[in-house]
């Protein structure tokens, strides 16, 4: 037989259990339900419920269960005798598991509780839903304090070592005020951490939080892992992938909300959330889990490292973010983060977007400008940005030229354009990157650039970007 793979099993499908497996649907559909009775199993299975028909006292039927790769199992038949041998069978089988279960008595709970159950349930006359919600509110507090723990036991396993915290290249408030979390925590068992990055602190926004916030972090040039007892690996997966160890690189610690491939992730602790909107929200949960004073400088970095990712809990937003949002608010200095999202734009970046302005080419809902030579490349990003505020521009492709590269931002809010795809698709995913709504380039100009001749040099950079550009959004035939 097949083994049934679930996140949650519930045995005994009477009130208590029922009403269980309909608060945890809430959360996932990985349930599986087992009960004698098949007629209940008919009907449950009309509820468009998982369910199987066989007696939870059966080691046959308990055997099916993929029993290691469940999380948690609730024991709430009324047939407590049954609910004992199941109890039994389990947690031999799978010491880690968590186990709810149910019982009549007070005498039955101690013995439950002895056979190594995590959760001894005594139905009270509440009513079955308001218990059915406890129970899981309760597990779920089990589960979030456990993983705290364990990320905490392992950082202190660096002693008198030092823990590296990695983040991923040009780091964003997410991932910076991530690190910055769990350098708390090292603290708070007394382990020395250094955050280390490569690449910029873009954007004006970004270096003004780095900034008033005095957040400490190293450019790494010559990371050396052997420098550090453990590292961990926050906003990101794997080594060498958009971070600056080199592939193949031992991690203790990986922590992230991007949707990765598992197989590819090696750590001893990994935590990996693609449903929460950002990182800092899970390491909110962990400071709090491990009851961990947050400081002012701290939560106004979670907070907008929040704010930020969720676009202001506009975008990919899960309930979890907003809590953690509502934990930190009281905390955080809202002055500074004010000074943050505004901050004074400088003279170069008003240039720029008066050349973006003078120069732009309408095509259709496209708009593309070259902005001549830059000095500070986010002035593009931030020219990109503006233009897309134009009436009837949904996409925006900005470019200058700085030395001998030509730096190429690109923003768009229609949603059937996927922009980082496009400068990937034009200039190749070697020098181009980002997400459906904001994405950059830079191109060496590599023989063009002993041109002395500026004005030359702009001329044949903006017909290889607009042509290129043009012709795979389609707007001009390949002519080469
Ligand atoms: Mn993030």
């Amino acid at each position: 037989m097949k083994p049934i793979k679930a996140i949650y099993a519930v045995l005994g499908s009477g009130g208590i259990g029922l009403a269980l497996a309909k608060e945890l649907e809430t959360r996932t559909k990985n349930i599986i339900l087992v009960d004698n009775d098949a007629a209940k199993v008919e009907t449950l299975k009309e509820q468009n419920l998982n369910a199987v028909q066989g007696n939870i006292g059966d080691n046959e039927i308990l055997s099916s269960l993929d029993i290691q790769n469940i999380e948690s199992v609730f024991i709430m038949s009324s047939d407590i005798e049954a609910n004992k041998k199941a109890l039994n069978f389990i947690r031999k089988k799978a010491p880690d598991v968590q186990i709810v279960t149910r019982v009549n008595t007070y005498q039955e709970k101690e013995e439950m509780e002895a056979a190594g159950a995590d959760l001894v349930v005594l139905p009270s006359n509440l009513p079955i839903k308001a218990i059915a919600s406890a129970i899981v509110q309760y597990i779920e507090k089990m589960k979030s304090v456990k993983l705290a723990q364990d990320l905490k036991k392992l950082i202190s396993t660096v002693g008198e070592g030092k823990l590296a915290i990695i983040v991923h290249d040009n780091p964003d408030p997410d991932a910076i005020s991530s690190a910055m979390g769990l350098k708390e925590i090292a603290n708070s068992v007394g382990v020395k951490a250094e955050i280390l990055y490569r690449g910029i602190i873009g954007h004006h926004e970004n270096k003004a939080f780095v900034n008033l916030l005095d957040i400490e972090m190293d450019q790494s040039k010559d990371f050396k892992a052997s420098d550090y007892k453990k590292i961990a690996l926050i906003e990101s997966s794997v080594p060498g992938v958009n971070n600056l160890l080199p592939p193949g690189t031992k991690v203790s610690i990986v922590i992230d909300h991007h949707q990765a491939n598992l197989e590819e992730v090696e750590a001893e602790y990994i935590d990996i959330r693609p449903n929460i909107g950002a990182t800092a929200t899970i390491m909110t949960k962990y400071l709090q889990e491990l009851e961990i004073p947050i400081k002012t400088e701290l939560a106004t970095a979670l907070l907008y490292g929040i704010k930020v990712d969720t676009n202001d809990f506009r975008r990919n937003t899960d309930p979890a973010d907003m809590t953690a949002a509502a934990y930190l608010f009281p905390l955080a200095n809202h002055d500074i983060l004010n000074r943050i999202e505004a901050p004074s734009k400088s003279t170069e970046s008003i240039d720029i977007l008066g050349e973006a302005i003078k120069n732009r080419q309408i095509k259709g809902s496209y708009l593309i400008s070259n902005v001549g030579t830059i000095r500070d490349r986010d002035t593009l990003a931030q020219a990109a940005d503006y233009m897309l505020t134009l009436e009837g521009i949904t996409t925006t492709l900005v470019f200058g030229l700085s030395e001998d590269t030509i730096y190429i931002s690109g923003r768009s809010r229609d949603d059937r354009i996927n922009i980082g795809k496009i400068l990937t698709d034009a200039f190749g995913a070697d020098k181009a990157g980002g997400h459906a709504s904001l994405a950059g380039a830079q191109i060496p100009l590599g023989v063009f650039s002993g041109t002395k001749d500026k004005q030359t040099l702009l001329k044949l950079a903006e017909e290889a970007v607009v042509k290129r550009f043009l012709t795979v959004i389609g707007m001009k035939k390949e002519t080469n």
